[in-house]
């Protein structure tokens, strides 16, 4: 039998390969391990619904019964506020980025920015959902509280990004820059054992991932491509998590699509709390992300927390074909 690896174990070791690590992003790591597995507590229990209360009430102890977005969005703000690991938390729930103040006079170096549940409209239905979240290390003034510059660096500066999937198991990838790897939950022994090391993502796929119901929203040569899928028998799967799909994507291969809709003119999906850390994971597997505009993810600008950006994402022939299916239609507008 394999020796079991944890998590704990598996960041310590890593923080050995960065000679002048300081242990923060180690704890940081360690922390969001943590708050996951609140998370996934609280997870599980949502089809207890009836038994234990719904949101918005008080649960028949008498207390009240949190949405469970903001109940993950409440523990990872603990858990990462108590160890003074970061100096600023930005949530996909909440406006504005908080600052946090040092503990026992530590200054701390980095900034969390995370999604705390997404695809949230899934729990009731007993479908998959996920965490995502990114760091940085701060460039403000390290004696001054974070700023916004801290939080709308580009993709290409996250020091380590990664998500929990809260699926048939549980399981947390994550990425420091070096490689891609994920964790299972044993929920036995309550403990992230290392299940999928160093992950690749197959070259191409033989699924491609969009809502196709919005297809006659789409710019022509989106519809084009995925024409083109479909003539390729190429299977359609789109759960309506983007976790849970970019995860069977970073295994088996394929293409993520979010393009530009009338509704969504710049796209859905957030580029701090969504793309950039997942852009980052699948980059460091070997995959691409850009936009439906054809800019690579992790080189946007961010101008404020909440932007929303376009994204196709996944297996890098797959991602580069799209690309050429773009630049031929945008260059025809005889076929519009
Ligand atoms: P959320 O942050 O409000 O949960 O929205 C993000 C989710 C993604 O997980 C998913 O890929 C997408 O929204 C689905 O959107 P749609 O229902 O428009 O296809
Ligand atoms: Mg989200």
């Amino acid at each position: 039998m394999n020796r079991i690896v944890t998590l704990d174990e598996f960041i310590i070791r890593r923080q050995k390969d960065f000679p002048f690590a300081s242990g923060e992003l180690t704890g940081l790591l360690r922390d969001i391990g943590v708050a996951a597995k609140i998370v996934n507590r609280e997870v599980n229990k949502a089809g207890l619904v009836s038994i234990l209360g719904v949101a918005g009430q008080e649960n028949p102890s008498g207390e009240s019964v949190q949405k469970l977005d903001l109940y993950a969005n409440e523990k990872l703000i603990d858990c990462l506020k108590n160890s003074g690991e970061c100096c600023g938390i930005a949530s996909e729930e909440l406006e504005d980025f908080i600052p946090i103040q040092p503990v026992a006079s530590k200054t701390s170096k980095y900034v969390v920015v995370f999604d705390p549940l997404d695809g949230s409209s899934n729990i009731d239905v007993n479908v998959s959902v996920g965490t995502i979240f990114g760091i940085y290390r701060r460039v403000s003034d390290p004696e001054s509280p974070c700023k916004m510059e801290d939080f709308l660096q580009k993709g290409t500066e996250l020091v380590a990004a990664g998500y929990v999937l809260y699926g048939t198991s549980t399981l947390l990838v994550y990425s420091t820059g070096r490689g891609v790897n994920g964790f299972t939950l044993d929920p036995t022994i309550g403990e992230f054992c290392l299940s999928h090391r160093d992950i690749q993502i197959p070259p191409r796929g033989g699924h491609y991932s969009v809502n196709q119901g919005y297809y006659l929203k789409f710019d022509v040569e989106m519809r084009r491509y995925i024409d083109h899928c479909s003539d390729m028998n190429l299977g359609l799967r789109y759960i309506g998590s983007m976790v849970s799909d970019i995860h069977r994507i970073l295994l088996n291969g394929g293409i993520f699509l979010y393009p530009n809709t009338r509704k969504y003119p710049q796209g859905k999906l957030r580029l701090v709390y969504e793309c950039n850390p997942l852009s980052f994971i699948v980059e460091q597997a070997g995959g691409k992300a850009i936009t439906c505009q054809l800019e690579r993810i992790l080189d946007l600008s961010a101008e404020h927390l909440h932007q929303r950006t376009t994204i196709a994402i996944g297996s890098p022939g797959m991602v580069d074909e799209m690309k050429a299916f773009v630049e031929r239609y945008s260059a025809a507008p005889s076929f519009r």
